[in-house]
Protein backbone atom coordinates (compact mmCIF):
# COMPACT_ATOMS: atom_id res chain seq x y z
CA UNK A 1 0.00 0.00 0.00
CA UNK A 2 1.84 3.60 -0.84
CA UNK A 3 2.41 5.46 2.33
CA UNK A 4 0.16 8.61 1.00
CA UNK A 5 -3.35 5.72 1.17
CA UNK A 6 -1.57 4.81 4.44
CA UNK A 7 -1.18 8.00 5.37
CA UNK A 8 -4.91 8.51 4.38
CA UNK A 9 -6.31 5.74 6.04
CA UNK A 10 -4.43 6.74 9.33
CA UNK A 11 -6.00 10.19 8.70
CA UNK A 12 -8.92 8.94 7.42
CA UNK A 13 -9.83 9.27 3.69
CA UNK A 14 -11.01 13.01 4.48
CA UNK A 15 -7.94 13.55 6.62
CA UNK A 16 -5.87 12.06 3.45
CA UNK A 17 -7.20 14.61 0.56
CA UNK A 18 -5.74 17.84 -0.72
CA UNK A 19 -7.24 21.26 0.80
CA UNK A 20 -8.88 21.90 -2.45
CA UNK A 21 -10.45 18.93 -2.95
CA UNK A 22 -12.06 19.15 0.09
CA UNK A 23 -13.04 23.17 -0.64
CA UNK A 24 -14.66 21.53 -4.00
CA UNK A 25 -16.56 18.50 -2.35
CA UNK A 26 -17.63 21.60 0.70
CA UNK A 27 -19.13 23.27 -1.94
CA UNK A 28 -20.87 20.40 -4.48
CA UNK A 29 -21.92 19.31 -1.12
CA UNK A 30 -23.36 22.50 -0.11
CA UNK A 31 -24.87 23.26 -3.19
CA UNK A 32 -27.12 19.68 -3.04
CA UNK A 33 -27.85 20.40 0.72
CA UNK A 34 -28.92 23.66 -0.42
CA UNK A 35 -31.41 22.56 -3.60
CA UNK A 36 -32.56 19.87 -1.29
CA UNK A 37 -33.18 22.06 2.00
CA UNK A 38 -34.38 25.48 0.19
CA UNK A 39 -34.36 28.56 1.85
CA UNK A 40 -33.98 26.60 5.45
CA UNK A 41 -30.18 26.44 4.38
CA UNK A 42 -30.44 29.94 5.92
CA UNK A 43 -29.93 28.32 9.23
CA UNK A 44 -26.27 26.89 7.74
CA UNK A 45 -25.27 30.65 6.83
CA UNK A 46 -23.85 31.46 10.31
CA UNK A 47 -20.89 29.01 9.78
CA UNK A 48 -20.02 30.64 6.61
CA UNK A 49 -20.22 33.64 8.09
CA UNK A 50 -17.35 32.95 10.82
CA UNK A 51 -15.35 31.75 7.99
CA UNK A 52 -15.88 35.16 6.27
CA UNK A 53 -15.12 37.02 9.21
CA UNK A 54 -11.96 35.16 9.75
CA UNK A 55 -11.00 35.94 6.55
CA UNK A 56 -11.44 39.86 7.17
CA UNK A 57 -9.56 39.25 10.34
CA UNK A 58 -6.13 38.41 8.44
CA UNK A 59 -6.85 41.54 6.07
CA UNK A 60 -4.71 44.15 8.18
CA UNK A 61 -2.20 42.44 9.69
CA UNK A 62 -1.15 39.94 6.92
CA UNK A 63 -1.20 43.26 4.45
CA UNK A 64 0.63 45.75 6.88
CA UNK A 65 3.73 42.88 7.58
CA UNK A 66 3.61 41.82 4.21
CA UNK A 67 4.57 45.00 2.93
CA UNK A 68 7.07 46.04 4.97
CA UNK A 69 8.73 43.00 4.89
CA UNK A 70 8.59 42.89 1.02
CA UNK A 71 9.95 46.85 1.17
CA UNK A 72 12.93 45.86 3.59
CA UNK A 73 13.55 42.99 1.48
CA UNK A 74 15.46 45.24 -1.00
CA UNK A 75 18.87 45.66 0.02
CA UNK A 76 20.51 49.62 0.41
CA UNK A 77 22.90 49.54 -1.83
CA UNK A 78 22.89 51.48 -5.16
CA UNK A 79 22.70 48.83 -7.97
CA UNK A 80 20.13 47.02 -5.61
CA UNK A 81 18.22 50.39 -4.85
CA UNK A 82 18.43 50.79 -8.99
CA UNK A 83 16.73 47.80 -9.49
CA UNK A 84 14.24 47.93 -6.66
CA UNK A 85 12.62 50.55 -8.28
CA UNK A 86 12.62 49.52 -11.58
CA UNK A 87 11.18 46.20 -10.50
CA UNK A 88 8.45 48.27 -8.61
CA UNK A 89 7.80 50.08 -11.63
CA UNK A 90 7.49 47.51 -13.91
CA UNK A 91 5.17 45.56 -11.13
CA UNK A 92 3.04 48.55 -10.37
CA UNK A 93 2.64 48.87 -14.63
CA UNK A 94 1.85 45.45 -14.75
CA UNK A 95 -0.81 45.20 -12.06
CA UNK A 96 -2.87 47.75 -13.31
CA UNK A 97 -2.94 46.72 -16.92
CA UNK A 98 -3.91 43.31 -15.36
CA UNK A 99 -6.84 44.61 -13.56
CA UNK A 100 -7.52 46.81 -16.14
CA UNK A 101 -8.19 43.79 -18.06
CA UNK A 102 -10.40 41.87 -15.42
CA UNK A 103 -12.34 44.77 -15.26
CA UNK A 104 -13.03 44.99 -19.26
CA UNK A 105 -13.48 41.61 -19.50
CA UNK A 106 -15.99 41.83 -16.19
CA UNK A 107 -17.92 44.64 -18.11
CA UNK A 108 -17.86 42.77 -21.47
CA UNK A 109 -18.92 39.14 -20.30
CA UNK A 110 -21.30 40.27 -17.34
CA UNK A 111 -21.19 37.11 -15.48
CA UNK A 112 -22.93 38.46 -12.77
CA UNK A 113 -26.22 39.46 -14.59
CA UNK A 114 -29.41 37.95 -14.32
CA UNK A 115 -28.90 36.68 -10.44
CA UNK A 116 -30.35 39.41 -9.06
CA UNK A 117 -29.22 38.74 -5.17
CA UNK A 118 -30.60 40.81 -2.42
CA UNK A 119 -27.17 41.32 0.29
CA UNK A 120 -29.11 40.79 3.44
CA UNK A 121 -26.22 42.71 5.03
CA UNK A 122 -26.68 46.87 3.72
CA UNK A 123 -23.46 47.37 1.92
CA UNK A 124 -21.75 50.33 2.91
CA UNK A 125 -23.03 53.01 0.49
CA UNK A 126 -21.20 53.17 -2.86
CA UNK A 127 -20.11 56.55 -3.16
CA UNK A 128 -22.73 58.15 -4.73
CA UNK A 129 -20.31 61.20 -6.55
CA UNK A 130 -16.40 60.43 -8.05
CA UNK A 131 -14.71 61.98 -4.80
CA UNK A 132 -11.96 64.40 -6.37
CA UNK A 133 -8.30 63.37 -7.45
CA UNK A 134 -7.43 65.52 -4.66
CA UNK A 135 -9.81 64.59 -2.09
CA UNK A 136 -8.38 61.11 -2.69
CA UNK A 137 -4.78 61.54 -3.22
CA UNK A 138 -4.81 63.05 0.57
CA UNK A 139 -7.32 60.35 1.66
CA UNK A 140 -4.23 58.27 1.48
CA UNK A 141 -1.84 59.42 4.03
CA UNK A 142 -2.97 58.59 7.41
CA UNK A 143 -3.43 61.15 10.10
CA UNK A 144 -3.33 58.49 12.74
CA UNK A 145 -2.08 55.04 11.50
CA UNK A 146 -3.19 53.56 14.62
CA UNK A 147 -6.39 54.41 13.79
CA UNK A 148 -6.52 53.61 10.03
CA UNK A 149 -4.99 50.15 11.28
CA UNK A 150 -7.95 50.00 13.64
CA UNK A 151 -10.18 51.43 11.40
CA UNK A 152 -8.89 48.60 8.37
CA UNK A 153 -8.27 51.79 5.94
CA UNK A 154 -6.48 49.56 3.98
CA UNK A 155 -4.88 51.99 1.30
CA UNK A 156 -4.11 54.21 4.44
CA UNK A 157 -2.56 51.23 5.75
CA UNK A 158 -0.33 50.47 2.44
CA UNK A 159 0.58 53.25 2.48
CA UNK A 160 2.13 54.12 5.67
CA UNK A 161 3.51 50.09 5.71
CA UNK A 162 5.16 51.18 2.35
CA UNK A 163 6.74 54.55 3.85
CA UNK A 164 7.64 52.61 6.99
CA UNK A 165 9.38 49.60 5.07
CA UNK A 166 11.64 52.85 3.37
CA UNK A 167 12.10 54.54 6.42
CA UNK A 168 13.66 51.22 7.93
CA UNK A 169 15.90 50.75 4.84
CA UNK A 170 17.30 54.03 5.61
CA UNK A 171 18.15 53.88 9.10
CA UNK A 172 20.77 50.87 8.58
CA UNK A 173 21.31 48.61 11.08
CA UNK A 174 19.15 50.04 14.19
CA UNK A 175 16.07 48.83 12.28
CA UNK A 176 17.35 45.14 12.96
CA UNK A 177 15.16 44.20 15.67
CA UNK A 178 12.11 45.87 13.64
CA UNK A 179 12.61 43.93 10.59
CA UNK A 180 13.08 40.75 12.17
CA UNK A 181 9.63 41.61 13.91
CA UNK A 182 7.93 42.33 11.06
CA UNK A 183 9.40 39.14 9.11
CA UNK A 184 8.50 36.73 12.29
CA UNK A 185 4.87 38.49 11.77
CA UNK A 186 4.22 38.07 8.41
CA UNK A 187 5.40 34.30 8.54
CA UNK A 188 3.00 33.89 11.68
CA UNK A 189 0.75 35.79 9.19
CA UNK A 190 0.94 33.22 6.17
CA UNK A 191 0.71 30.33 8.47
CA UNK A 192 -2.88 31.80 10.32
CA UNK A 193 -3.84 32.03 6.72
CA UNK A 194 -3.05 28.44 6.49
CA UNK A 195 -5.08 28.01 9.18
CA UNK A 196 -7.98 29.83 8.08
CA UNK A 197 -7.91 28.12 4.87
CA UNK A 198 -8.11 24.61 6.44
CA UNK A 199 -11.43 25.91 7.84
CA UNK A 200 -12.49 26.80 4.01
CA UNK A 201 -14.74 23.60 2.84
CA UNK A 202 -16.57 24.20 6.19
CA UNK A 203 -17.88 27.76 5.63
CA UNK A 204 -18.08 27.26 1.92
CA UNK A 205 -19.81 24.70 2.25
CA UNK A 206 -22.40 26.24 4.61
CA UNK A 207 -22.73 29.22 1.95
CA UNK A 208 -23.28 26.87 -0.60
CA UNK A 209 -26.03 25.60 1.21
CA UNK A 210 -27.47 29.08 1.76
CA UNK A 211 -26.55 30.64 -1.84
CA UNK A 212 -28.27 27.65 -3.37
CA UNK A 213 -30.90 27.45 -0.89
CA UNK A 214 -32.07 30.90 -1.61
CA UNK A 215 -31.56 31.44 -5.46
CA UNK A 216 -31.51 28.25 -7.10
CA UNK A 217 -29.04 26.33 -8.78
CA UNK A 218 -28.80 28.76 -11.67
CA UNK A 219 -26.56 30.42 -9.74
CA UNK A 220 -23.68 27.92 -10.73
CA UNK A 221 -23.65 29.00 -14.67
CA UNK A 222 -22.35 32.36 -14.77
CA UNK A 223 -19.84 30.68 -11.84
CA UNK A 224 -18.15 28.89 -15.17
CA UNK A 225 -18.54 32.63 -16.88
CA UNK A 226 -16.31 33.99 -14.28
CA UNK A 227 -14.01 31.05 -14.83
CA UNK A 228 -14.01 31.93 -18.55
CA UNK A 229 -13.56 35.16 -17.71
CA UNK A 230 -10.68 35.24 -15.56
CA UNK A 231 -8.77 32.19 -17.43
CA UNK A 232 -8.87 34.40 -20.64
CA UNK A 233 -7.80 37.76 -18.68
CA UNK A 234 -4.61 35.41 -17.66
CA UNK A 235 -4.18 34.15 -21.37
CA UNK A 236 -4.31 37.39 -22.87
CA UNK A 237 -2.06 39.13 -19.75
CA UNK A 238 1.13 36.23 -20.65
CA UNK A 239 0.35 36.34 -24.36
CA UNK A 240 -0.25 39.95 -25.06
CA UNK A 241 1.94 41.97 -21.88
CA UNK A 242 4.23 40.04 -20.89
CA UNK A 243 5.71 38.73 -24.55
CA UNK A 244 4.83 42.09 -26.01
CA UNK A 245 7.44 43.53 -23.01
CA UNK A 246 9.57 40.78 -23.65
CA UNK A 247 9.96 41.88 -27.77
CA UNK A 248 9.55 45.60 -27.53
CA UNK A 249 11.05 46.56 -24.37
CA UNK A 250 14.50 43.74 -23.60
CA UNK A 251 13.84 43.14 -27.43
CA UNK A 252 14.60 39.39 -26.86
CA UNK A 253 13.07 36.06 -28.39
CA UNK A 254 9.38 36.17 -26.67
CA UNK A 255 9.21 32.48 -27.48
CA UNK A 256 12.45 31.46 -25.39
CA UNK A 257 10.72 33.35 -22.58
CA UNK A 258 7.42 31.33 -22.97
CA UNK A 259 9.20 28.02 -23.00
CA UNK A 260 11.69 29.15 -20.39
CA UNK A 261 9.10 29.42 -17.68
CA UNK A 262 6.58 26.61 -18.48
CA UNK A 263 7.78 25.11 -15.59
CA UNK A 264 7.76 27.50 -13.29
CA UNK A 265 3.95 27.84 -14.11
CA UNK A 266 2.94 24.08 -13.90
CA UNK A 267 4.64 24.65 -10.31
CA UNK A 268 2.87 27.62 -9.68
CA UNK A 269 -0.58 25.83 -11.20
CA UNK A 270 -0.82 22.67 -9.36
CA UNK A 271 0.77 24.00 -6.03
CA UNK A 272 -1.14 27.88 -6.28
CA UNK A 273 1.90 29.32 -4.30
CA UNK A 274 4.13 31.65 -5.63
CA UNK A 275 6.14 31.50 -2.90
CA UNK A 276 6.38 27.65 -3.12
CA UNK A 277 7.45 27.86 -6.80
CA UNK A 278 10.23 30.42 -5.99
CA UNK A 279 12.92 27.39 -6.43
CA UNK A 280 11.73 26.39 -9.44
CA UNK A 281 11.32 30.54 -10.62
CA UNK A 282 14.60 31.00 -9.66
CA UNK A 283 16.42 27.83 -11.72
CA UNK A 284 14.33 28.85 -14.58
CA UNK A 285 15.14 32.29 -14.60
CA UNK A 286 19.11 31.31 -14.43
CA UNK A 287 19.18 27.97 -16.57
CA UNK A 288 16.12 29.07 -18.94
CA UNK A 289 16.10 32.69 -19.51
CA UNK A 290 20.17 33.41 -18.65
CA UNK A 291 19.26 36.38 -15.90
CA UNK A 292 22.22 36.12 -13.26
CA UNK A 293 21.86 34.73 -10.11
CA UNK A 294 22.18 37.84 -8.36
CA UNK A 295 19.22 39.41 -10.32
CA UNK A 296 17.41 36.56 -9.97
CA UNK A 297 17.81 36.40 -6.29
CA UNK A 298 16.80 39.59 -5.38
CA UNK A 299 13.90 40.06 -8.50
CA UNK A 300 11.92 36.93 -8.00
CA UNK A 301 11.83 36.92 -4.03
CA UNK A 302 10.15 40.53 -4.39
CA UNK A 303 8.22 40.06 -7.17
CA UNK A 304 6.83 36.36 -5.47
CA UNK A 305 5.81 38.80 -2.33
CA UNK A 306 4.66 42.22 -3.86
CA UNK A 307 3.87 41.52 -7.78
CA UNK A 308 0.60 39.51 -7.92
CA UNK A 309 -0.59 40.77 -12.34
CA UNK A 310 -3.27 37.59 -11.73
CA UNK A 311 -4.73 38.15 -8.78
CA UNK A 312 -5.01 42.15 -9.26
CA UNK A 313 -7.15 40.54 -12.69
CA UNK A 314 -9.34 38.23 -10.84
CA UNK A 315 -10.21 40.97 -8.23
CA UNK A 316 -11.36 43.08 -11.76
CA UNK A 317 -13.12 40.42 -12.88
CA UNK A 318 -14.45 39.25 -9.12
CA UNK A 319 -15.89 42.51 -8.23
CA UNK A 320 -17.81 43.70 -11.11
CA UNK A 321 -19.55 39.77 -10.95
CA UNK A 322 -20.33 40.91 -7.52
CA UNK A 323 -21.95 44.20 -8.24
CA UNK A 324 -24.04 42.55 -11.30
CA UNK A 325 -24.94 39.93 -9.32
CA UNK A 326 -26.86 42.40 -6.63
CA UNK A 327 -27.73 45.02 -9.29
CA UNK A 328 -24.77 47.98 -7.51
CA UNK A 329 -23.88 49.87 -10.51
CA UNK A 330 -20.56 51.23 -10.40
CA UNK A 331 -19.15 54.74 -10.13
CA UNK A 332 -16.08 56.01 -12.36
CA UNK A 333 -14.77 56.72 -8.99
CA UNK A 334 -15.61 53.18 -7.70
CA UNK A 335 -13.71 51.90 -11.06
CA UNK A 336 -10.83 54.21 -10.12
CA UNK A 337 -11.14 53.16 -6.19
CA UNK A 338 -11.17 49.21 -7.56
CA UNK A 339 -8.03 49.58 -9.59
CA UNK A 340 -6.29 51.69 -6.86
CA UNK A 341 -7.30 48.77 -3.96
CA UNK A 342 -6.89 45.76 -5.93
CA UNK A 343 -3.28 47.17 -7.64
CA UNK A 344 -2.08 47.98 -3.96
CA UNK A 345 -4.01 45.52 -2.37
CA UNK A 346 -2.01 42.69 -4.58
CA UNK A 347 1.19 44.26 -3.25
CA UNK A 348 0.41 42.71 0.07
CA UNK A 349 -1.12 39.45 -1.24
CA UNK A 350 1.04 36.49 0.22
CA UNK A 351 2.31 33.86 -2.47
CA UNK A 352 0.35 31.42 -0.45
CA UNK A 353 -3.01 29.14 -1.52
CA UNK A 354 -5.92 31.11 -2.08
CA UNK A 355 -4.59 35.06 -0.52
CA UNK A 356 -6.35 36.51 -3.41
CA UNK A 357 -9.26 35.46 -1.70
CA UNK A 358 -8.53 37.46 1.35
CA UNK A 359 -7.73 40.25 -0.95
CA UNK A 360 -10.72 40.07 -2.80
CA UNK A 361 -12.61 40.86 0.36
CA UNK A 362 -10.77 43.65 1.19
CA UNK A 363 -11.68 45.03 -2.80
CA UNK A 364 -15.57 44.50 -2.13
CA UNK A 365 -15.49 46.22 1.30
CA UNK A 366 -13.37 49.40 -0.45
CA UNK A 367 -16.49 50.13 -2.85
CA UNK A 368 -19.15 49.07 -0.34
CA UNK A 369 -19.88 45.96 -2.17
CA UNK A 370 -21.68 42.85 -0.24
CA UNK A 371 -19.62 40.71 1.00
CA UNK A 372 -22.09 37.44 0.50
CA UNK A 373 -20.40 37.32 -3.10
CA UNK A 374 -17.29 36.57 -1.31
CA UNK A 375 -19.32 33.08 -0.62
CA UNK A 376 -20.40 32.41 -3.99
CA UNK A 377 -16.97 33.31 -5.57
CA UNK A 378 -15.26 31.22 -2.72
CA UNK A 379 -16.25 28.04 -3.85
CA UNK A 380 -14.90 28.34 -7.33
CA UNK A 381 -11.38 30.19 -5.82
CA UNK A 382 -9.29 27.11 -6.47
CA UNK A 383 -9.51 27.07 -9.79
CA UNK A 384 -9.40 30.54 -10.14
CA UNK A 385 -6.58 30.08 -8.00
CA UNK A 386 -4.45 28.01 -10.29
CA UNK A 387 -4.73 30.71 -13.29
CA UNK A 388 -4.04 33.76 -11.31
CA UNK A 389 -0.74 32.27 -9.28
CA UNK A 390 0.33 30.84 -12.85
CA UNK A 391 -0.05 34.33 -13.78
CA UNK A 392 1.67 35.97 -10.78
CA UNK A 393 5.17 34.02 -11.46
CA UNK A 394 5.02 34.91 -15.64
CA UNK A 395 4.98 38.18 -14.56
CA UNK A 396 7.94 38.15 -11.52
CA UNK A 397 9.58 36.32 -14.31
CA UNK A 398 9.28 38.47 -17.23
CA UNK A 399 9.79 41.56 -14.80
CA UNK A 400 13.42 39.79 -13.81
CA UNK A 401 14.14 39.53 -17.99
CA UNK A 402 13.27 43.10 -18.56
CA UNK A 403 15.45 43.98 -15.16
CA UNK A 404 18.51 41.56 -16.13
CA UNK A 405 18.57 42.90 -19.45
CA UNK A 406 18.51 46.63 -17.96
CA UNK A 407 21.63 45.81 -16.23
CA UNK A 408 23.56 43.46 -18.58
CA UNK A 409 22.83 40.54 -16.59
CA UNK A 410 21.45 38.02 -18.73
CA UNK A 411 23.20 35.52 -20.97
CA UNK A 412 21.97 36.92 -24.24
CA UNK A 413 23.49 33.84 -26.67
CA UNK A 414 20.28 31.89 -25.27
CA UNK A 415 18.36 34.02 -27.11
CA UNK A 416 19.92 33.77 -30.46
CA UNK A 417 21.36 29.96 -30.20
CA UNK A 418 18.57 27.84 -32.06
CA UNK A 419 18.84 24.71 -29.84
CA UNK A 420 15.92 24.19 -27.61
CA UNK A 421 15.44 25.31 -24.10
CA UNK A 422 17.00 23.19 -21.53
CA UNK A 423 14.07 20.84 -19.92
CA UNK A 424 14.78 21.09 -16.20
CA UNK A 425 14.58 17.94 -14.26
N1 LIG B 1 -2.11 31.84 -4.53
C1 LIG B 1 -1.52 33.18 -4.54
C2 LIG B 1 -0.06 33.08 -4.99
O1 LIG B 1 0.62 32.19 -4.52
C3 LIG B 1 -2.25 34.12 -5.42
C4 LIG B 1 -3.69 34.31 -5.02
O2 LIG B 1 -4.23 33.63 -4.11
O3 LIG B 1 -4.31 35.19 -5.63
O4 LIG B 1 0.39 33.93 -5.80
Amino acid sequence: MSTASVSAQKKGLWGGLALWKKIFIGMLAGVAVGAVMGPDAEILKPIGTLFINAIKMLIVPLVFCSLVVGVTAMQDSAKMGRMGVKAIVLYLMTTAVAITIGLGLGALLTPGDGLNMVASTTAAAASTEAPSLVSTILGLIPKNPIEALAGGKILQIIVFALGLGIALNMIGEKAEPAVQLFNSLAEAMYKLTELVMKFAPYGIFALMAWVAGKYGLDVLLPLLKVIGAVYLGCVVQVLLVYTGAVTLIAGLNPVKYLKGIVNAQMVAFSSTSSSGTLPVSIRCARENLGISKGTASFVLPLGATINMDGTALYQGVAALFVAQAFGIDLSTGDYLTIIATATLASIGTAGVPGAGLIMLSLVLTTVGLPMEGLAIIAGIDRILDMARTSVNVSGDLMVALLIGKSENEVDESIYNADEPVTELA
